[in-house]
């Protein structure tokens, strides 16, 4: 599966927007992950995930970057992933299904952000995007 060039154009550009509320959006991604989907806090157990935390906000803030390198190597995911996929694999082992969960809350964030430019095109670009990133996060299960 890749992005087209179009779904690229997209993502690029959206993420200039996303990059500027780039904590706030991770903490907000983290805060519906683990409210909406309860189950995905037992991959957490060292960390206080209350709504606002610390920790939450720390932890929203490094997965948006890894999200930003992507965009800023978008035609290359795999090579900029290489050192995350690894560790979600081998070391954190987070089953691949979360990756759907969190990618979900991801867009419905961005969605009530930037409603203007999250047309059902922008949508599926997004979706798309999340389905590559976790796919290059879960290769190494295989
Ligand atoms: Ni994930 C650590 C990025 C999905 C559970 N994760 C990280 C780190 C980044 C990151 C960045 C910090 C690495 C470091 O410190 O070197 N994670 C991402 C991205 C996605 C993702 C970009 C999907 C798009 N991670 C998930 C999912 C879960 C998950 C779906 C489980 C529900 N991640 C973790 C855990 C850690 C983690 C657990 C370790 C946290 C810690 O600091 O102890």
């Amino acid at each position: 599966m890749s992005l087209t060039k179009t779904e690229r154009t997209i993502i690029v550009s959206m993420w200039g927007k996303i990059s500027t509320q780039a904590d706030p959006i991770g903490t907000e991604t983290l805060e519906r992950l683990f409210l909406s989907y309860p189950q995905t806090k037992t991959y957490f157990p060292h960390f206080d995930l209350h709504a606002g935390s610390a920790q939450l906000r720390a932890h929203g803030s490094k997965v948006v970057a890894a999200l930003g390198d992507a965009v800023k190597n978008i035609d290359n995911i795999t090579g900029a992933l290489a050192k995350l996929s690894e560790l979600h694999a081998y070391i954190l082992r987070v089953d691949p299904v979360n990756f759907k969960l969190l990618s979900h809350c991801l867009l419905v964030t961005v969605a009530a952000r930037f409603p203007a430019d999250f047309t059902a095109e922008a949508h599926a670009a997004w979706d798309k995007f999340m389905s590559v990133v976790s796919s290059v996060l879960t290769e190494k299960y295989r």
